[in-house]
């Protein structure tokens, strides 16, 4: 044998060019279904990029189309949230890569990364980044600090990933990308995965293992509970009266609904859902109370507020889940968390079952056999989740648009969930949308419900919205958005006329932000700042005439369909042809910022200025002490409660064996 044959097979690619072949042989494989990780990649070019990762784009897709298609997006951040609406929709099994230019093309996905990391969503962001060599600093862009060299503008992505690492050298890609795929494709440790490629570096040769492109597939797994661990949290379970579960994003991640069905079926245990658990189990369903927390109903908030068990199922707990600390009333309420991540599943005390739900919610539910909560309790539940919805039908047509002249918001959600077939999705991250839509949807499908609401921001409607809509072909996908968050994003409308990908945008217009506006007014701000207003000469501050801006005539001028409705027959019309449509539509309806919707008590911990010499502000904060007084610690240890095994339950049956 001479040297020759012995010595391993190598490719000679740049950097740029072997991450892109990489990138299109990873794929993920859950339950025995293996697809393809990376969907594809975003991409916005600059001096950063062109050349490297640009040019290994091109090629691939004049060599091996298909491998790692390449799509054009119009903002950096837009197109990370078009990574995450797409992973979201895909439950995380796929997702899209991201390259950027450096300097503000990487700036701008900060905020995506961000916003990927809170909700636990898988995105690979490629920021360029300057020479590794130097060799020409400062280049265009560079960011320089008089203490060190090594830094740039990419650093701002580390706290914000879940991994991070900057490729100085052709030598260390493989650890890198190896080690980003291993993050994205943990379920406990998932988020954003950030890569940052030297320019330089991404025009560099390299000889390549030829093993680094073989086919890899990540397993997404399942992790199972410990069995005392099961034991311990029926015990707990058993110990209670008024139990209820929590359903958060992580039922559906771990496509656990069926098994949370029969959970609830076989033990009487009603649900609260936040909001990306919204949709766990169909809002019809007699035991689903709905929406739990700040935005929540009013029958899921009392049944929480006299809880005693918690059943918290992927859920982070967040401010607006737990109603800043005041949902979960009862002094004696204990905690068990069902989650993949530790960090979440100890939250509030509980007893962390620190599992997948579809594997969980099975072994529990054998363990807590004979379990089932009393008759009047789920009766309860039901009747008071009854009461909600009639109110939320009645909001539906209240006559409120055809008296004063402007659709109240509910009406108009009423006439979208009419026009939308079940399992049609809705899409929506800020303003005063997502509290009506988690109080009010009526959510028939588990993928159908889609506010991001981690980091609720403002702009990741529309590409949120087109992420979902690449996802799912065969549903159609409305994105709700208001005029404040329309106008932070508009940009790209382009993208989804461009690519053919249909959404149906409702633009709630409303000159401003009617959320903040309403929660200012509530703490003694008096809306100040919250309303596009022009200038007042006389005044001299911005409460002046309406401005004159028109974002049906902005929409249109980007290549979309546009209807324009004031009333509700002029809406439902619109939503109609709309949702015919092959194209991109966009309807523009006027609603009135000050018509609230039919909503729960649930409170939300904003803090109000304890001194002021604004009347309205001191009432407020009066308020606000007042409030305050029902936040609880939630720390008393997760054990069952001493009375459990011996004092009369009244909503219990069975009783611990
Ligand atoms: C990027 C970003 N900036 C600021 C906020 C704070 N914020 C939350 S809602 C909102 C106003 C939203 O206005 P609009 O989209 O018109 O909805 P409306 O409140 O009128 O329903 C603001 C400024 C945010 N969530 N995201
Ligand atoms: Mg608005």
């Amino acid at each position: 044998m001479t040297d020759l044959e012995t010595a391993p097979a190598t490719l000679r690619l740049t950097v740029g060019q072997a991450v892109v072949k990489f990138l299109g042989q990873q794929y993920s494989e859950r339950d025995g279904l293996r697809c393809k990780f990376f969907a594809g990649c975003f991409g916005i070019f600059g001096h950063g990029n062109v050349a490297g990762l640009g040019q290994a784009l091109l090629q691939a897709e004049l060599d091996e189309p298909g491998v790692l298609p390449y799509h054009q997006g119009r903002n950096e951040q837009a197109m990370v949230h078009i990574a995450v609406g797409y992973a979201r929709q895909k439950d995380r099994l796929q997702t899209f890569a991201i390259t950027a230019s450096v300097g503000p093309g990487a700036a701008n996905m900060l905020t995506g990364a961000a916003l990927a990391t809170v909700n636990r969503i898988p995105v690979l962001l490629l920021p360029a980044d300057i020479f590794a060599t130097r060799i020409a600093s400062p280049v265009l862009q560079e960011l320089e600090q008089p203490y060190s060299c090594d830094i740039s503008v990419n650093d701002a992505f580390r706290p914000l990933s879940r991994f991070f690492d900057r490729v100085w050298r052709p030598e260390q890609l493989p650890a890198a990308l190896l080690g980003a795929m291993r993050v994205l494709t943990d379920p406990a440790e998932t988020g954003t995965a950030t890569v940052c490629l030297p320019e330089d570096v991404q025009a560099e040769a390299f000889d390549w293992p030829a093993e680094l492109f073989a086919e890899r597939v990540w397993r997404i797994s399942r992790p199972v509970p410990e069995p005392e661990v099961i034991r311990a949290a029926a015990d707990l379970i058993r110990s209670a009266r008024r139990p209820m579960i929590v359903a958060g994003g992580g039922v559906t991640y771990a496509e656990a609904n069926e098994e949370l069905r029969s959970f609830v079926e076989a033990t009487g245990i009603p649900i609260g859902e936040t909001q990306a658990g919204k949709g766990s189990l169909p809002y019809d369903h007699p035991l689903n109370t709905g929406a739990i927390g700040a935005t929540g109903t009013p029958a899921a908030n009392r049944i929480a507020a006299g809880a005693d068990v918690i059943l918290g199922i992927g859920t982070r707990y967040s401010d607006f889940t737990t109603a800043s600390r005041t949902a979960f009333a009862n002094p004696d309420v204990r905690f068990v968390n069902i989650n993949v991540a530790g960090l979440d599943a100890v939250k509030l005390a509980g007893l962390p079952v620190i599992a997948d739900a579809k594997r969980a919610l099975p072994a529990l539910q054998e363990a807590l056999a004979g379990y089932r909560t009393q008759d009047e309790y789920r009766q309860l539940a039901t009747s008071l989740a009854a009461e909600w919805d009639a109110r939320v039908v009645a909001s539906h047509s209240n006559g409120f648009g055809a008296r004063t002249g402007l659709l109240a918001q509910s009406e108009v959600l009423g006439a979208v969930e009419a026009v939308m077939d079940p399992r049609d999705v809705v899409v929506c991250a800020a303003g005063s949308l997502p509290g009506d839509l988690h109080g009010m949807w009526r959510t028939r499908d588990r993928k159908g419900y889609h506010v991001e609401y981690g980091f609720s921001c403002m702009g990741y409607e529309i590409p949120g919205g087109i992420g979902i809509a690449m996802a799912a072909p065969d549903r159609d996908v409305f994105v709700t958005v208001g005029d404040g968050s329309y106008l932070m994003m508009p940009t790209e409308l382009v993208t989804a006329v461009q690519e053919g990908i249909k959404i149906i945008v409702v633009l709630f217009q409303n000159h401003g932000y009617a959320s903040i506006g309403a929660l200012s007014e509530s703490l003694g701000a008096q809306r100040y700042g919250t309303k596009y207003r022009f200038r007042s000469p006389e005044s001299g501050r911005l409460d002046g005439d309406v401005l004159p801006v028109d974002l049906a005539a902005n929409a249109a001028s980007l290549g979309v369909t546009v209807y324009r409705a004031k009333t509700l027959p002029e809406l439902r019309e619109a939503l109609a042809k709309a949702k015919v449509s092959s194209t991109v539509v966009l309807v523009h309806v006027d609603t009135d910022p000050y018509e609230q919707s039919p909503a729960g008590n649930g409170w939300w911990d904003v803090p109000v200025a304890e001194v002021s010499t604004i009347d309205s502000t001191n009432v407020a904060r009066a308020e606000y002490d007042k409030l305050k007084l029902a936040r609880r610690p939630y720390l008393s240890p997760a054990t069952a409660a001493e009375s459990a095994t011996t004092s009369d339950h009244p909503y219990i049956e069975g009783k611990k064996p």
